[in-house]
């Protein structure tokens, strides 16, 4: 049966608004803040997630090849957790689907019964991602949601009444602090149903020079896609960043246990942005704190999915186990005797 892939988007234009409004009220407080920060949630605009795919092919990136690797070693293996059920595969932030291809084929050439729901904010990428679905996979079902996770995920518990198998894939948790991943999987558990599956990938503490390189790469495209911030606030918010006067750095920190990135301004400078009718100063070296990427012991995925009501079903990892997509199961008790 062949199926129309459809971009369900403009869900809700209030949440699009909102999206505008919180950028500047972000960008606002992030500035002003002792020392300055800039949220890693506003690196996705259209640029963003282009430069974002070009990361994902460079050599250094390692992460996307071991998570493909994960993938392409446990399809079966991941098809089996969902073995004669209806279901629906749900993908938060799908990017351009290269890595969910691996299992979309699989699950499809089983004829399981399932709908594909990628759910991201960035219209491109879901344009793009609906095109490359419609071309490979022309019998594929489902629908696209342009929206924020949490937005997309209410409005699938709203309509739909499958068992879910929920994929967070490619280290996205790394980019939240400890407290917002824990918010963020909880938020998640609560908008799924009990027995429901989470799949999300973690990168794993290693060697530091490894994970140095990935984010300073030597082709420049990671401290593009750093600056593309700055970019991305001089056009929606009509600031006037002088690009050349920051510099990307990026290092990691063993003590948080993340790779963090700044953007450093070069000399004393004064940036306006027209939208927030704000001047904000930058003294010679001050940096923008940019974002944090977390690499994992596996006893921290460990206490994560127990403080966040979710059960270990199976660690699957690559060949150099660099990469870990860790497979949960949402556990509501109905009773004090059934906690675990
Ligand atoms: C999307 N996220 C998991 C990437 C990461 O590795 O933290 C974003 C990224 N930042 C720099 N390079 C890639």
């Amino acid at each position: 049966m062949a199926c129309d892939y459809k971009i369900l988007s403009n869900l809700d234009l209030e949440n699009l608004v909102n999206e505008k409004q919180s950028f500047a009220l972000d960008v606002l407080v992030g500035l002003s803040e002792t020392p300055k920060r800039l949220s890693s949630r506003y690196f996705y605009d259209d640029r963003g997630s282009e430069l974002f795919r070009q990361i994902m092919d460079l050599p250094e990136y390692y992460l996307t090849k071991c998570e493909i690797n994960v993938l392409e070693r446990n399809r079966e293996g991941i098809a089996e957790l969902v073995e004669d059920t209806r279901f629906n595969l749900v993908e938060l932030g799908a990017g351009d689907g290269r890595k969910t291809s691996i299992l979309i084929n699989h699950l499809l050439s089983k004829k399981m019964d399932f709908k594909y729901i990628p759910i991201d904010i960035s219209e491109g990428a879901m344009k793009e991602l609906a095109k490359n679905l419609n071309e490979k996979f022309p019998s594929l079902c489902g629908e696209g949601i342009v929206a924020e996770y949490f937005n997309g995920l209410k409005w699938l518990g709203k309509t739909a009444s499958r068992k879910n198998l929920v994929l967070f894939l490619g280290s996205n948790l790394g980019n939240f602090n400890k407290s917002q991943s824990r918010v963020f999987l909880r938020n998640l558990w609560n908008t799924l149903n009990n027995g429901d599956l989470l799949i999300t990938g973690f990168d794993l503490k290693k060697d530091i020079e490894l994970m140095s390189r990935a984010y300073n790469d030597s082709r420049g495209i990671t401290r593009e896609f750093n600056l593309n911030l700055l970019k991305r606030i001089n056009r929606e918010l009509g600031g006037n960043f002088e690009i050349d006067k920051f510099r990307h750095f990026s290092s990691y920190d063993v003590f948080s246990g993340a790779m963090e990135s700044y953007l450093v301004s070069l000399e004393k400078q004064t940036v306006y942005i027209k939208a927030l009718s704000h001047k904000f100063t930058f003294e010679a070296w001050e940096p923008i704190h940019t974002e944090y990427s977390y690499k994992y012991l596996e006893s921290n995925i460990v206490d994560l999915a127990e403080a966040t009501g979710f059960v270990i079903e199976k660690q699957l990892y690559d060949s150099k186990k660099y990469f870990v997509d860790s497979v949960w199961r949402v556990l509501k008790v109905t009773s004090p005797d059934e906690v675990i």
